[in-house]
């Protein structure tokens, strides 16, 4: 275990050291398309036994808005859709069938594998839009997972994971977009750009402040 670690698209690896909602990928452009999501993740200190672990964070839900909703996945396998909390289990329930003709509907399921030891992953899947969101894992181990097709975000995407828009330029802030791969260290520029501090958000109004880890 350790802090959660950011894959870019172009292969840059950023490390999340500090507590925060960072913002992962998002491509708003364009208003009118169905497809189009932002994807943040919440990181928070290890704790354990009543003891916050110095120097050890992990990542603990995941928010997304998506198809004009805003979804909450954790990494203890619970869901919110809008405000309102959903069963999560292995049969998929679907979200958006009626809205704008299904064109980004989607579902939230849990999954096991036994393909690398048993791995739980609870997993957002529209597969009209090519988008898949989720966690692999649980607890202190779980990995966020976030893909969505190059065609047709690449070049519109802004957020840690890059943008596969087939240049090499993924170091770059969440504010400006100014290119800091330049700096003495640019990934902690790039991580601290797209780190927010939403200390008391809806997920912890629902779920409290200490619902962390097992
Ligand atoms: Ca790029």
């Amino acid at each position: 275990m350790g802090d959660p670690v950011v894959n870019t698209d172009d292969g840059q690896v950023i490390m999340l050291t500090d507590p925060g909602l960072y913002k992962m990928s998002s491509d708003q452009v364009n208003a009118s398309d169905p497809c189009s999501f932002s994807v943040s993740v919440k990181v928070t200190p290890v704790v354990r036994q009543q003891r916050i672990m110095y120097a050890a964070s992990m990542p603990r839900y995941l928010r997304i808005q998506f198809c004009s909703m805003v979804i909450h996945l954790d990494q203890n396998f619970r869901a919110m859709v809008g405000s309102e909390e959903i069963e999560v289990g292995t049969e998929a329930v679907t979200f958006a069938e009626d809205f704008r003709n299904g064109e980004c509907a989607f579902s939230i399921s849990k999954v096991q594998t036994d393909s690398n030891g048993e791995q739980n992953f609870i997993v957002l899947d529209s597969p009209t839009c090519g988008f898949h969101v989720g966690f692999e894992g649980d607890g202190i181990n779980s990995v966020a997972v976030i893909k969505r097709p190059c065609n047709p975000h690449g070049g519109r995407m802004t957020g840690l994971c890059g943008d596969c828009n087939g240049v090499a330029d993924d170091l770059k802030t969440c504010d400006t977009g100014s290119d800091v791969s330049r700096e003495a260290d640019p990934y902690t520029a790039v991580a601290e750009s797209c780190r927010t501090d939403d200390s008391m958000d809806e997920w912890q109004q629902t779920f409290g402040a200490d619902s962390n880890a097992k």
